[in-house]
């Protein structure tokens, strides 16, 4: 290791011991270091003191009600146009036969997104919350990311915040953290030109905890962004767990390019996979979990990521449509058994979570 690396590293060790905030600078020299250890190192510190030796998951299930979206993001492989094959819109019957079908024992969490349908409208939203809150009393909601909630306000006619208002005496719990992608206007304009703005999200997210709902926050990388760029993604969110402290987990998303309109682009590496988890444990002092999306990750690099800053491996899922369609090989489920195996083989305690974080069992 050259020695200005090192001093590199012993700098920001000793920032990392005395709490003292990382800077964009520290995050950029982190990146660009080859020397995945000792970065995993430091992230493991910051886990050890805010989450211990604890591996979060809960038993938990995705719904995508439908993939018609007028959006078109280029890296999404999931949404399609209305009437094209493959094209789907789940009706309230299906979405409750869905969330009824398969592991139900225990679970503790629907996690419900979907594509911005056109002609949806406001009451189908929530009559879907409704009616699965009063068929599963116990299940928390955390459903439709920042970009769906500024499409529903807009169909709704009402203001953001009555929007959410509205949602959460429906029975919405807290907001999943996708649509974010990275905040870099550059990249917006080429792979998301019709999204809902970086500024947008955040105003989402800030309302979204202003009225009591808890949230989560991603960036979706491996793609055409910058290190620069994703740690300025990092740092507004950052400012704005500052300001609202709404955020529960960040989630690194891995860019996977299968079946979409990024063609040559590759999947990305175990290394800048763990890299990114680790120097996102260093930068968001503020968020109290990093989740690794063993969907996205594969069920072997989310055990080991468990060593560089991840506390959390989501959950049972059952089902998973967005990344598949994008060729994800892992599979679509995991059982509770299998999820305290990998967590307890890589030597963690396996604990159990509801959405909040509010109730935990240890396995
Ligand atoms: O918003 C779209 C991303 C997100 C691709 O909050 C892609 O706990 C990879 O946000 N390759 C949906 N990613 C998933 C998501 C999520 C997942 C798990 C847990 C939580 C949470 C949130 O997936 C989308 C978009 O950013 N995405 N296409 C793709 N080809
Ligand atoms: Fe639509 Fe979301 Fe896919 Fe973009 S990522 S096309 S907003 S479903």
């Amino acid at each position: 290791m050259a020695l200005n690396e090192w001093e590199t590293f012993k700098r920001i060790e000793s920032k990392i011991k005395s709490d003292k905030r990382l800077s964009f600078k520290d995050g950029l020299e982190l990146f660009k270091s080859q020397d995945l250890h000792h970065i995993g190192y430091l992230a493991n510190l910051v886990r050890e003191k805010k989450n211990q030796h604890h591996a979060h998951f809960i038993v938990n299930r995705h719904i995508n009600y439908t993939n018609i979206c007028k959006n078109g993001c280029k890296f999404c492989a999931f949404s399609a146009e209305e009437g094209a094959p493959g094209a789907y819109s789940m009706t309230l019957e299906e979405i409750l036969a869905s969330a009824s079908a398969g592991m139900t024992a225990g679970i503790k969490e629907f996690h419900i997104v979907g594509g911005l349908h056109p002609k949806l409208p406001f009451d189908y939203y929530l009559a879907m919350l409704r009616e699965l809150k009063a068929k599963f009393p116990q299940v928390h909601l955390q459903a439709f990311t920042a970009v769906e909630i500024d499409h529903l306000a807009e169909i709704s006619g009402l203001a953001l915040k009555d929007t959410l208002y509205a949602l959460k005496e429906a029975g919405l719990g807290s907001l999943p953290g996708g649509g974010a992608e990275v905040f870099s206007q550059r990249v917006r304009d080429d792979l998301c030109p019709h999204k809902l703005s970086a500024e947008g999200w955040l105003r989402v997210m800030r309302e979204a905890h202003e009225v009591g709902l808890h949230s989560n926050a991603t960036m979706l990388y491996g793609h055409m962004e910058t290190y620069e760029e994703r740690l300025s993604h990092l740092l507004a969110l950052r400012k704005l767990q500052d300001e609202t402290g709404g955020f529960l987990a960040f989630i690194p998303l891995a860019f996977h390019p299968q079946n979409t309109k990024l063609v040559g682009y590759h999947m990305t590496t175990a290394v800048d996979d763990l890299k990114t988890l680790a120097i996102s444990r260093l930068m968001l002092d503020n968020f109290p979990h990093i989740k690794a999306f063993w969907i996205m990750l594969g069920e072997n690099l989310a055990q080991i990521s468990l060593g560089f800053g991840v506390d959390d491996l989501d959950g049972t899922v059952v089902e998973e449509k967005i990344t598949h369609a994008a060729g994800a090989q892992t599979s679509q489920a995991l059982t509770r058994d299998q999820l305290v195996r990998l967590i307890r083989q890589a030597g963690y305690i396996p604990v159990e979570r509801d959405t909040l974080y509010q109730h935990k069992e240890m396995h």
